[in-house]
């Protein structure tokens, strides 16, 4: 069994000629709100290849803060972050001859910067694999039969001319279609475990990104997960469903820091009966939702039509603009009419 055909040979070859035409530190390589290891995975993953091939520097950005647990990949510690650094991130869009977007299908995934980019005269390169995406590249690799944007990556740079890939970037693809599949549980494809056995083969350190991204917990962390399942979990057994609640009062209680909630969405669909899981985040001004699905009703579907998002057929986003304290009995009632539709 070989690579899947899904990296157009042709398009592969426009990719690398932008590429390889670019400036010094004129490739500017763009993530997602709310980075998680994807994104991260990505980004740093294209910039270490970039560098190694043509020895030149990319420019990563992301709208805003990413986990403390993601830091350990490539020159993470380079990446521009919109939400406090809008003047070094303006500079770096007006001065771009080519950009780079990894992992969202449309711009408004990257807040405040989606005008910035779309009023850009560079040539915009798509690499993702979410469905249906927004029409704003020149070159779109789309691709929704693959784990993460980490892995399309990889089968990109398995197609290039020259092959040879740093170690950085298979390190940092490989946490990313770790973290996107939730260690090889969801959305894993063959090519996926190709593509990881080929990673394995060139002699990553497997269990140091096990040991980085599954046990880098803090004590407020563990104790917050206990909290949620003990307290703040609701169950809807006629619907399938769980909702978990995250407020701000219980944030506070346990010294919330970004990424603490990451796989939390997850937990509820352990129990049996559990088909559909909902976590429901108060942050500032509005309440990010997050939905899951482990049989066959489409969260994308449910979160375009009552939750403003959308995102996987059982991995999707999106928000809600309503006291906390509401948001239980808005998503049953949706929930509700949805299945009965
Ligand atoms: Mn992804």
């Amino acid at each position: 069994m070989g690579a899947p055909n899904i990296a157009d040979i042709d398009n592969v070859g426009r990719f690398y000629s932008l590429v390889s035409r670019s400036g010094d530190r004129k490739t500017v390589i763009v993530g997602h709100h709310n980075p998680d290891g994807d994104c991260i995975g990505c980004l740093t993953g294209m910039e270490a290849w970039i560098e190694s091939a043509f020895g030149k520097t990319g420019i990563m950005i992301v709208p805003d803060s990413f986990p403390d647990y993601l830091k350990f990949m490539h020159n993470t510690g380079d990446i521009l972050v919109y939400s406090r650094q809008k003047d070094k991130v303006c500079e770096a869009i007006l001065g771009a001859d080519l950009i780079i977007c990894m992992d969202f299908n449309n711009l408004s995934r990257t807040e405040g910067m989606g005008d910035l980019i779309a009023a850009s005269k560079a040539p915009k390169v798509l690499i993702d694999h979410h469905p249906s995406p927004e029409p704003f590249a020149d070159l779109v690799f789309s691709e929704t039969e693959v784990s993460s944007a980490s892995e399309l990556t990889w089968w990109i740079l398995m197609a290039m001319p020259d092959v040879s890939v740093p170690f950085q970037t298979k390190t940092s693809l490989y946490t990313g279609m770790m973290t996107d599949t939730n260690n090889f549980c969801n959305t894993v494809y063959p090519s996926t475990f190709l593509m990881a056995s080929q990673i394995a083969e060139a002699g990553v350190d497997r269990e140091r990104i096990q040991m980085e991204i599954m046990n880098s917990f803090s004590e407020d962390r563990m104790r917050l997960m206990g909290q949620m399942l003990l307290c703040n979990m609701k169950m809807y057994p006629e619907l399938k469903a769980a909702v978990l609640i995250l407020d701000k009062k219980t944030k506070d209680r346990f010294n919330y820091r970004d990424g603490d909630s990451e796989g939390f969405v997850n937990l509820p669909l352990k129990i049996k009966e559990v088909e559909i899981s909902a976590l429901f985040t108060e942050v500032d001004g509005f309440i990010k939702v997050s939905l899951r699905s482990k049989g066959a009703v489409s969260v994308n579907r449910l979160c375009r039509q009552y939750f403003n998002g959308g995102g996987h057929e059982r991995a999707s986003g999106g928000r809600l603009y309503m006291p906390v304290d509401e948001v239980a009995d808005y998503f049953e009632k949706c929930l509700r009419e949805f299945l009965q539709a």
